[in-house]
């Protein structure tokens, strides 16, 4: 029977899924909620999250299993709270979780975490990747090997307060007719635990080439960024935050700059949008989460899947997410 749009897992609440296949199989790294009564704010106080459980799916129609603790902030040392949206890569026969949290500061900040198995459990590094900042690591590595981890989010993540490139806690976003911020990428070392390029600002551009501006909400980037490749093209998509769209940008270097193309995904129940792409036996899937199973509540949030379908120029297909109900 087809798991296609209903909850992966219901044990658990998920959310931010990263998909990738390993040995055939299925792996997805998502946030994992905690249920509490406090309020939601701009900052994202309600996302309490403190460890990960790795899901795992044999096939897209069989049930997803939940592989247990794989990681706790209680055995990294330098985390403070809030474990937000993780990501995974495998290289030299190693799993690597990247993940952002923070440190004892209340600064966001990514780590990494290694093991033998892509469900973990996962050994941290005792401290974060230097010259790391903000939230949402999302992994690519390209044909070549080169592992690039791109990341970043407004508001709770913090990215208008590194513009610097040091922390100011008084850093606000661009005037809306400004070109708005884009996601950074850094280039990791063969040890995948430090950078060998630190992040840089991706840039995203309009159809005529220009910067997509800061009050361009239904395309500037928020938060949420994924890298895949697609015929050779590299497709960056992400959230648009206070839109809550999922949408896309293209470019021929996985440095960019990219050009916007459109949506992937219309709003979901709940304010956050997160998402994963991935090929599996031929086909496109896109990995997302609502809060449909918690009837809104925004840090109650659940994973699942839909097929997600191009058309014949590349260009992706919009998918609404309630349409089949
Ligand atoms: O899960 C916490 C935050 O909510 C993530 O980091 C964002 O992408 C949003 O989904």
């Amino acid at each position: 029977m087809s798991k296609q749009r209903e909850p992966l897992v219901t044990n658990i609440f998920t959310a931010d899924p990263s998909a990738h296949v390993f040995n055939d199989k299925i792996y997805i790294y998502p946030s994992h909620d905690l249920p509490h009564d406090g309020e939601d704010n701009d900052n994202g106080d309600e996302y309490q999250m403190q460890d990960y459980h790795i899901l795992s799916m044999d096939n897209l129609d069989a049930d997803c299993v939940d592989n247990g603790e794989a990681l706790h902030m209680n055995d990294v040392p330098w985390v403070r709270d809030q474990m937000w949206a993780p990501d995974v890569a495998y290289k030299n026969g190693k799993y690597y979780l990247f993940f952002p949290a923070r440190d004892k500061e209340g600064i966001f900040r990514l780590g990494v975490a290694v093991s033998d198995k892509p469900e973990g459990p996962f050994k941290p590094e005792d401290n974060c990747i230097e010259g790391s900042f903000s939230i949402d690591p999302a992994s690519f590595v390209d044909d070549d090997g080169t592992v690039y981890v791109y990341n970043g989010g407004l508001w709770g993540g913090q990215l208008e307060k590194w513009q610097t490139r040091t922390f100011d806690p008084n850093g606000t976003e661009p005037d809306k007719d400004a070109p708005a911020y884009g996601p950074v990428c850094g280039i990791m070392n063969e040890d995948m635990k430090s950078y060998k390029v630190k992040p840089v600002e991706i840039k995203i551009l309009d159809e005529d080439g220009n910067p997509i501006k800061a009050g361009d909400e239904e395309r500037r980037y928020f938060e949420g960024p994924w890298m895949h490749k697609y015929n050779g093209l590299y497709y960056l998509s992400y959230s648009t935050g206070t839109t809550h769209f999922i949408v896309y940008a293209t470019s021929e270097n996985p440095m960019g700059p990219f050009t916007y193309r459109g949506k992937i995904l219309e709003p979901v129940i709940g304010w956050t949008t997160h998402h994963s792409i991935v090929e599996y036996h031929g086909k496109w899937y896109l990995f997302y989460h609502d809060c449909e199973l918690s009837g809104g509540i925004n840090h109650r949030r659940t994973v699942k899947y839909t097929e997600l379908e191009y058309n014949a120029d590349g260009t992706i297909k919009t998918i609404s997410p309630y349409d089949h109900k």
